[in-house]
C-alpha cells in the first residue's frame, strides 16, 4: 500500500469525515482514500472556495473540516480561506500535495506560505514515519484548534507505505488538558459579580462549545448580568429575555446603551475587540472589564485594563456558579420590557427610502426574516449590506450563524454557506451576500447547485462596491474604479440551474413563497437591486482599516 492511501485510512480512522477541495494529479490519490476509507468529499470549483467551506463546516459543529489542495497553485488559490481559518483558530487540516523540486511550475515555499497566515506547517518525511505525521497534524488541529497545513511530497506520497504504517500508537499523542481556572482566578471573578450592579457577559468564540450557553446563563441569572455575544456567537442566547443580542458595530441602539451603562463587562472566550466594543466606545470610562480566556496571551490584547481570568468558559462559569452571590443586578423588569420591544433591529423605527425600482435592504430582510423558516443557517459575506442579513435576520442558535470575516475578505460568503449547510443539513441555508462578493466567488454557485442544496442567496445588489462608495463618496472623490453596470445575476443563476428572482419592489418576492412551499429541488437566487444607502458600521469598519 502506497503512502496516500496508508495515511488517508488512518486520517479517517481518527475521525475525519469531511473533505472539500480540488482535485489535481498531487492530491488524486490522497483523495481518494479518504473517500474509499468513508470520507464524504465535496468537490469546489475554486480552492478559495473549498478552503471557506471547510471552515464554516467545522465552525458549524461538523467536526474538523478537510481540505484537499494541488501542489502549488491549489494551496495558492487556498490562501485567503486558509487565513481566515487560522486567524479565526478554526481546527482545520490542509492536505497540501508539494513538489520538492524547485524547477518544478508547482514549486512554490508551502511551508512559508502557512506561516506568513499564522496557519501551522507539517510535513510527511518518510514512508515509516507518514501516518504518524498525518495523524498528529490532525489532532493538533483538533485539540489545539489551529489550521495546519499538512504537505504531502509528491515523491514520499508515491512510496510504499513502512510496515507498521496504518497502525498508529495511542500513547504517542497526549489528551487534551481541559482548563479548570484555579481558585484564586474564580474568586477574583466571583468577588467582582458579587460588587457589580450591572454586569454584562458578551460571549465570544471560546463560548460555542457544547454546555457553554448552560453555564454562561445559569452563572448571569444568579448574578444578574445582562448577556450578549460577539458577532461570531450571535444566537447564543437567542431566547434569553435578557438577551441583548450582537455587541459591537452591529449592536442596536438599545444594547449599545445598556452596554455602555455596565459597570462590569465580562468577556468569555472573547477578545473584546474593536468591532465587539466599537473601538472601546461600549466600554465605559470606570467599568471594570474581565476576560475570561484559554490562553494568557488573549487577555488585555485589545482592553489594556482587562484583568484576567485562566480557563474555558464551561468550567469557569460553572465554577464561579458554586461560589456566586445571588443578586437581581442589571436584570431590572423596565429592562426586560425594553429589551422585549426595542433590542432588535427590526422593531427600530426607520423610514423606507426604497424607490419604484429599488428596494430598501432594511425593508427586504425584515421581508424576508418574516417568509423564511425559523429553522436556517445563515452565512454573510463582506461589504456595506452585511449589518443587514446580521441584524435583521434572526437564527435559531449560534449554529445557526456563520461569520467568517476574521480576513475581512470579500467573496467568502458563499461557500461559507456551503460549508455551513453540510454541517446543519436540516436547517434552511441562507447566503446573503454584496454583488462584489457574490461575483468574487460566482463559481461556487455551480456547487450550490450540483449538491442540490435548497439554499437561497439573496444578493443586496448596488451594482457597486458600496463599501467604497460610501466611504469616499461624500468626500467627493471619483469612484468609477467602484461602480459597475447592471449585470443581471438572476439569468447567471439560472444558468448554473438556479431558480431566480429580480426584486426591485417588495411585491417581487411572490415566488419565495412559492419557492418554500415547493419541492425545493432547485436553489432560490434574489437578485434584490437595492437601493445605494451608507450603513452604520461602515464607518467603524473604516475605522479600523
Ligand atoms: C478580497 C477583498 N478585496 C477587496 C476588499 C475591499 N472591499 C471591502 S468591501 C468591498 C465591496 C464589496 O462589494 P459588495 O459585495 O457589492 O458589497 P457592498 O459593499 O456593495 O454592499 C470591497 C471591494 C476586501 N475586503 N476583500
Ligand atoms: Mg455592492
Amino acid at each position: 500500500m502506497k503512502v496516500a492511501e496508508a495515511l488517508g485510512r488512518a486520517l479517517v480512522a481518527e475521525g475525519a469525515g469531511q473533505v472539500f477541495g480540488v482535485v489535481g494529479s498531487g492530491n488524486f490519490h490522497i483523495t481518494n482514500a479518504l473517500v474509499d476509507a468513508g470520507a464524504r468529499f465535496v468537490a469546489a470549483r475554486h480552492e478559495g472556495g473549498a478552503a471557506t467551506m471547510a471552515d464554516a463546516y467545522s465552525r458549524m459543529g461538523g467536526g474538523v473540516g478537510l481540505l484537499s489542495v494541488h501542489q502549488g497553485c491549489g494551496l495558492t488559490n487556498a490562501m485567503t480561506g486558509i487565513a481566515e481559518a487560522a486567524k479565526s483558530r478554526t481546527p482545520l487540516l490542509v492536505l497540501a500535495a508539494e513538489v520538492t523540486n524547485r524547477q518544478s511550475n508547482f514549486w512554490v515555499d508551502q511551508a512559508a506560505l502557512a506561516e506568513s497566515v499564522g496557519a501551522v506547517s507539517a510535513r510527511i518525511t518518510s514512508a515509516d514515519t507518514a501516518v504518524e505525521q498525518g495523524v498528529a497534524a490532525f489532532r493538533r488541529a483538533r485539540d489545539e484548534r489551529r489550521t495546519v497545513i499538512l504537505n504531502l511530497p509528491l515523491p514520499v506520497q508515491d512510496m510504499e507505505a513502512g510496515h507498521g504504517a496504518t497502525s498508529r500508537n495511542p500513547d504517542t499523542y497526549p489528551e487534551a488538558s481541559s482548563a479548570i481556572p484555579s481558585d484564586e482566578d474564580v474568586a477574583l471573578l466571583v468577588a467582582a459579580l458579587r460588587d457589580a450592579e450591572r454586569p454584562v457577559f458578551v460571549a465570544g468564540r471560546g463560548s460555542r462549545g457544547p454546555g457553554c450557553r448552560d453555564a454562561l446563563e445559569a452563572l448571569a441569572g444568579r448574578t444578574g448580568a445582562l448577556v450578549a455575544t460577539s458577532a461570531v456567537a450571535k444566537g447564543l442566547f437567542n431566547g434569553n429575555p435578557w438577551s441583548l443580542d450582537v455587541s459591537g458595530g452591529f449592536s442596536s441602539p438599545l444594547a449599545a446603551e445598556l452596554i455602555r451603562d455596565a459597570d462590569l463587562i465580562v468577556g468569555w472566550g472573547c477578545a473584546l475587540n474593536m468591532w465587539t466594543t466599537r473601538h472601546g466606545h461600549l466600554i465605559g470610562e470606570d467599568t471594570r472589564v474581565i476576560q475570561v480566556d484559554l490562553e494568557r496571551s488573549a487577555i488585555g490584547a485589545w482592553q489594556d485594563r482587562a484583568e484576567g481570568v485562566i480557563g474555558d468558559v464551561r468550567a469557569t462559569a460553572t465554577a464561579a456558579l458554586a461560589e456566586a452571590t445571588a443578586a437581581d443586578g442589571y436584570r431590572r423588569e423596565a429592562i426586560r420590557d425594553r429589551i422585549a420591544t426595542e433590542v432588535r433591529w427590526r422593531d427600530v423605527p426607520y423610514d423606507d427610502e426604497g424607490t419604484e425600482d429599488r428596494i430598501d435592504a432594511r425593508t427586504l430582510t425584515i421581508a424576508l426574516d418574516d417568509l423564511l423558516p425559523a429553522e436556517r443557517i445563515v452565512g454573510v459575506d463582506s461589504g456595506n449590506f452585511m449589518g443587514h442579513p446580521s441584524m435583521f435576520l434572526s437564527v435559531p442558535d449560534e449554529q445557526g450563524f456563520c461569520f467568517t470575516q476574521a480576513f475581512q475578505s470579500i467573496g467568502l460568503g458563499l461557500a461559507t454557506t456551503i460549508g455551513a449547510a453540510l454541517a446543519q443539513p436540516d436547517r434552511l441555508p441562507v447566503a446573503a451576500v454584496g454583488d462584489g462578493g457574490l461575483l468574487m466567488g460566482v463559481s461556487e454557485l455551480e456547487t450550490v447547485a450540483r449538491l442540490g442544496l435548497p439554499m437561497v442567496v439573496v444578493v443586496y445588489n448596488d451594482e457597486a462596491y458600496g463599501a467604497e462608495v460610501h466611504h469616499f463618496g461624500p468626500h467627493g472623490h471619483e469612484l468609477g474604479t467602484v461602480e459597475f453596470p447592471p449585470t443581471d445575476i438572476a439569468a447567471v443563476a439560472r444558468g448554473f440551474g438556479f431558480e431566480a428572482i429580480t426584486v426591485r419592489v417588495p411585491s417581487d418576492l411572490a415566488p419565495v413563497r412559492a419557492w418554500l412551499d415547493g419541492p425545493r429541488d432547485r436553489p432560490l437566487l434574489i437578485d434584490a437591486k437595492v437601493i445605494s444607502q451608507a450603513s452604520w458600521w461602515l464607518e467603524e469598519a473604516f475605522a479600523g482599516h
